[in-house]
């Protein structure tokens, strides 16, 4: 099977309903269910307005396909789901699945922010987490939450699992059966900072480990601090991080990125975007349920 053969372009995957309730949408899952090979899925999570998409389409080996956009506004709304062939593994297909952005003002909606995060999370085999500019502290104690719920959650879910007294819609599928990503790469996008802790040149991935190192102590000020590190680090075994630099280095260019040739971009911009890309390609492993059982797109991850 040719996955891209008759997936040209993105799709939604799960939408907002009219009522702001999420909602898998028929087309998506229909597509799902042609493809009888295992699959490879990454989701990319983080903040509105911080390259995505962008990051996706570069997974995707296409300049454009998930919609970019260049104004304060955000653009991706729900989960956008793109299934091609995967680039290195013969007869598997890889997923990829881009997704709103967290913390939209225009929005100001964080609970549905914390479902849309969560089922990333739930529906991937490898997450991205995107920053801007640093790893901070926000960014764990977000990450931590929702690996927190998605723990809670493991097995069974409705993407509107808070609707469920409300009654059954029975034209809309919900997510059901699913589990947790074990592999997280945290990319850190418009990286302008020296890679240096104690005078000493580190690496992305140092940079990770240091942001997400334990305090010694015992006071409640300490166990605060290393709770959301102890919960990630247990979540995802499998850490990686890149820095990314600017892209380009005029506003112009910036807002017509999707545009621009690869020679046109920083070098040293397509020089990490490279090793991620292969990084990803060769590292994210397939989906499998609880069990090992290696998933699908005819996983039965969906339901009435
Ligand atoms: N500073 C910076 N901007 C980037 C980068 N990559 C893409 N952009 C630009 O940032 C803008 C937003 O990119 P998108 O990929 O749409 O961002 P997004 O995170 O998907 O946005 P939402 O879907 O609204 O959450 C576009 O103008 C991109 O060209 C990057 O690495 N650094
Ligand atoms: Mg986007």
């Amino acid at each position: 099977m040719q996955p891209n053969l008759y997936m040209p372009a993105p799709v939604c995957l799960i939408e907002n309903d009219e009522n702001g309730r999420l909602r898998v949408r028929k087309e998506a899952k229909d597509i799902l269910d042609g493809i009888n090979e295992p699959v490879v899925v990454v989701s990319v999570v983080g903040l509105y307005r911080t390259g995505k998409s962008y990051l996706m389409n570069r997974l995707a080996g296409q300049q454009s396909g998930f919609a970019l956009g260049s104004t304060i506004e955000s653009k991706t709304k729900g989960i956008w789901m793109w299934c091609v062939p995967h680039p290195n593994k013969e007869g598997h297909t890889l997923v990829l699945l881009d997704t709103e952005g967290l913390g939209d003002v225009a929005k100001g909606d964080s609970k549905n922010d914390g479902w849309i995060f969560c089922l990333a999370v739930l529906l991937s085999s490898t997450l991205v987490y995107n920053s801007r500019g640093t790893i901070d502290n926000t960014a764990v104690e977000k990450l931590h939450y929702v690996v927190d719920l998605a723990e809670q959650i493991k097995i069974r879910s409705t993407a509107a699992a808070d609707d469920e007294e409300e009654g059954e819609d029975s034209d809309s599928w919900r997510v059901k059966c699913i589990c947790s990503a074990g592999n997280a790469t945290w990319v850190v996008r418009g990286f302008t900072l020296d890679l240096e802790i104690d005078w000493k040149k580190v690496t992305d991935d140092d940079y990770l480990e240091f942001a997400l190192n334990m305090r010694k102590g015992v006071s409640k000020k300490i166990r605060d601090y290393n709770l959301p590190r102890e919960c990630i680090k247990r979540y995802f075994p499998s850490r990686k991080c890149f820095v990314f630099p600017f892209p380009a280095t005029s506003h112009q260019d910036m807002t017509r990125l999707e545009i621009l040739q690869d020679q046109d971009l920083a070098q040293q911009f397509m020089e990490v975007t490279g090793h991620f890309c292969d990084y990803m390609f060769v590292n994210s492993d397939v989906k499998r349920l609880q069990g090992r059982h290696i998933v699908t797109g005819q996983c039965e991850c969906f339901t009435k």
